[in-house]
């Protein structure tokens, strides 16, 4: 039962309802919460439905980080709404321009031993101070700033044990490169990986954070370090020794299970196309002509890696064939960099330096050329997620970016580093860091904070009403996918959707676009023509990656009413219930193979069963074959679906008329 280890007793002491054994439904007090702008608009707009005066947590930030592009009215009027919703309800506001979420949160906001509830997958970045950091649907977090604890499945807790010494030319990107080699993109489902041992001494405040961060692609519920002397001296140079308590695991703690790295046996590591979890040694693909490069993204863009990268680059320039580019991840690690001289290498080596935001990463910009090689020390490499859909992402540590910058092919740095003379620095950590809090609007005090105006653009729609969950489903098949699919295919970002956040009615045309263009005129000719429900067949870890709960809202919007798959990833599981598509699994995975896109099916008595626990029965009216279906839902689920999604669930709960 993992008990003694840091995971646990930061549960153990949020702990509102449930046991805290292994699969039990558990509910815990959230501290904190942060958003974004992508998912932020509409967990404000499900926040103001809640009908609550003002956020109940410690402490609540909004981030504008994601749609940065403003290429018209639409990214600015969401930027707009935000602010005033932050004002209104006693919200922190993180300017455009100040950095991305998750690494502006662990430098000035991250606390051990609080609990942290995102809408964003990488949340878990504030893990590396020993905080239990989950991400969510913008719904659930909306329900935290409510005051409603977060309801989960307890947790297997993973100890990673890390022993030895991390080589030069080799860092924590690996370390979690070398967890996605071993585990895949789903090792992680229903597990926290929490990080003790020898190694664990070796890395600072950022590195851990690397480390929790990409652990969302593991499919992880979250992700921990202990909050030790490092994470004292780190907070401290932040000017938040206050915020520090020590949190170490008890010398009898006992994990679920174990998985040990040593690191002085790891080498350079880079996941190839299109999967953070096709990971191979540099060496085996050096050679690799490359089109562009970037450091960035929550993964990797802190003060410690911008160091490193621009230290390797002074006095070398940039391969005339690649386009290289900088984002640093916050506006306190870009003013470190210009005050250390570093950013002046970049620029004469040829780089160039993007804003403080995910930009990339997302597809905002600096999409790769047609057939293009991007190398990248973010954390997705999904195809299409760039905005080039034929492009080709290979993921890794800065320290592979730049040497692969330099030479013009993949390299492994150490032997671009003997045969260009560049040596290896260890990073020193600042003793006082450039707070950066310029950018932060903090909360008004609750009187004057009532009078203020919420400002809404047209690019804002108000979200469209749920009915309740029908006694049985008469659907069809609308489509049929495979294993590992993505929130990126079934609602794709870039820079021409990601900006329809906020208006349900306009971004449900994309849902499954580059997957399936004719998907959206069956599903519409399902639900206005036949009448029908949309019903999706889908493989192992249907919906891994990011927490964007419209890959559940627009689908429900074109009246999927159920998702059957293998297995689903735990954020968009926990989406679809919130938003009332049932998700039901194979009994016996085989099945899968008994539909075809156009077949009828029925769904009987689903409502009763799901009232009464037992297995569900779809019956395939096109073959007459009848299928038993499982559904891996808590108590709570079952009524939150039988209510039509969260948000009536929570409104009847308050007493606010639907
Ligand atoms: C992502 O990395 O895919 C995102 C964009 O940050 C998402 C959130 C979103 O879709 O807005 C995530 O990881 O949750
Ligand atoms: Fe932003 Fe990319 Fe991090 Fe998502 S993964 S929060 S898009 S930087």
């Amino acid at each position: 039962m993992a008990k003694g280890t840091v995971a646990y007793k930061i549960i153990r002491d949020h702990l509102v309802s449930g046991k805290l054994i292994t699969g039990e439904e558990i509910a815990i007090r959230i501290d904190q919460t942060l958003t974004q702008d992508a998912t932020g608009t509409m967990a404000y707009l499900q926040f103001e439905a809640m009908g609550v005066d003002r956020v109940k947590t410690e402490l609540s930030v909004s981030y504008i980080d994601h749609n940065m592009l403003q290429t018209d009215f639409k990214n600015p009027d969401d930027h707009k709404y935000l602010m005033s919703v932050a004002k209104r309800y006693g919200i922190w506001l993180s300017k455009p321009g100040n950095g991305i979420c998750h690494q502006v949160h662990v430098e000035r906001f991250a606390k051990p031993g609080r609990t942290l509830l995102g809408s964003d997958s990488h949340t878990p970045t504030s893990g590396g101070v020993g905080m239990i950091a989950i991400g969510a649907g913008g719904l659930d977090v909306a329900a935290a700033m409510a005051g409603e604890p977060f309801y989960l499945k307890m947790p297997k807790i993973v100890g990673v044990k890390l022993s030895g010494r991390l080589p030069e030319w080799v860092t924590a990107k690996d370390i979690i490169l070398e967890l996605l080699r071993r585990l895949t993109v789903k090792g992680g489902v229903g597990k926290i990986f929490e990080y003790f041992g020898e190694g664990v001494k070796e890395l600072s405040v950022p590195e851990r954070a690397t480390i929790t961060n990409m652990g969302a692609e593991l499919g992880a519920t979250t992700s921990v370090f202990p909050s030790d002397e490092i994470t004292r001296a780190y907070l401290k140079a932040q000017g938040r020794e206050g915020d520090w308590v020590e949190l170490l695991p008890d010398p009898d703690a006992e994990y679920d299970e174990v998985v040990e790295i040593n690191l002085s046996e790891l080498e350079p590591l880079i996941a190839c196309p299109h999967s953070p979890d096709r990971v191979v040694p540099v060496r085996e693909v050096e050679g690799v002509k490359v089109d562009q490069v970037v450091i960035g993204s929550c993964t990797n863009s802190s003060f410690v890696d911008l160091i490193r990268a621009g230290s390797m680059l002074r006095g070398k320039k940039v391969h005339p064939d690649v386009v290289f580019a900088v984002a640093p991840g916050s506006k306190q690690a870009l003013e470190l960099i210009t005050q250390e001289g570093v950013l002046l290498n970049f620029l004469k080596a040829g780089a160039r330096i993007l804003e403080s935001a995910c930009g990339p990463c997302i597809g905002m910009g600096y999409a790769p050329p047609s057939g293009g090689v991007s190398v990248r020390s973010f954390n997705r490499n999904f195809e299409g997620r760039s905005g080039t859909p034929d492009a080709k992402v290979y993921l890794a540590s800065p320290e592979v970016c730049v040497a692969s910058a330099i030479a013009g092919e993949i390299v492994d740095p150490r032997r671009l580093a003997e045969k260009e003379n560049i040596n290896w620095i260890s990073v020193k950590m600042p003793e006082r860091f450039p707070y950066g809090d310029e950018a932060f609007i903090p909360p008004l005090p609750e009187e004057e904070a009532k009078g203020v105006e919420i400002y809404r653009g047209p690019n804002i729609r108000a979200l469209p009403e749920f009915d309740e969950l029908p006694e049985d489903i008469q659907g069809e098949v609308s489509l049929i996918v495979g294993d590992n699919i993505t929130t990126d295919h079934i609602m794709p970002a870039g820079a021409k959707i990601l900006p329809l956040r906020s208006n349900i009615y306009a971004i449900s045309e994309y849902v499954y676009h580059y997957v399936d263009p004719e998907f959206l005129l069956r599903a519409k000719k399902i639900r206005d023509e036949k009448g029908k429900a949309n019903v999706i067949i889908g493989g192992e870890n249907y919906g891994q990656g990011s927490s964007r709960e419209h890959a559940a809202l627009a689908p429900r919007f074109l009246g999927v009413r159920a998702v059957i798959a293998k297995s689903f990833a735990r954020i968009h599981h926990a989406n679809l219930v919130n938003f009332g598509i049932v998700p039901l699994e194979f009994l016996d995975k085989e099945d899968y193979g008994k539909f075809s896109l156009g077949d009828e099916l029925e769904i009987p008595g689903l409502l009763e069963r799901l009232k009464e626990g037992k297995e569900v029965v779809v019956i395939n009216k096109a073959t007459g074959e009848e299928v038993l279906c499982r559904y891996n839902l808590t108590p709570k689920q079952v009524s939150v679906l039988l209510a039509g999604g969260l948000l009536n669930w929570i409104k009847k709960k308050q007493g606010v008329p639907l």
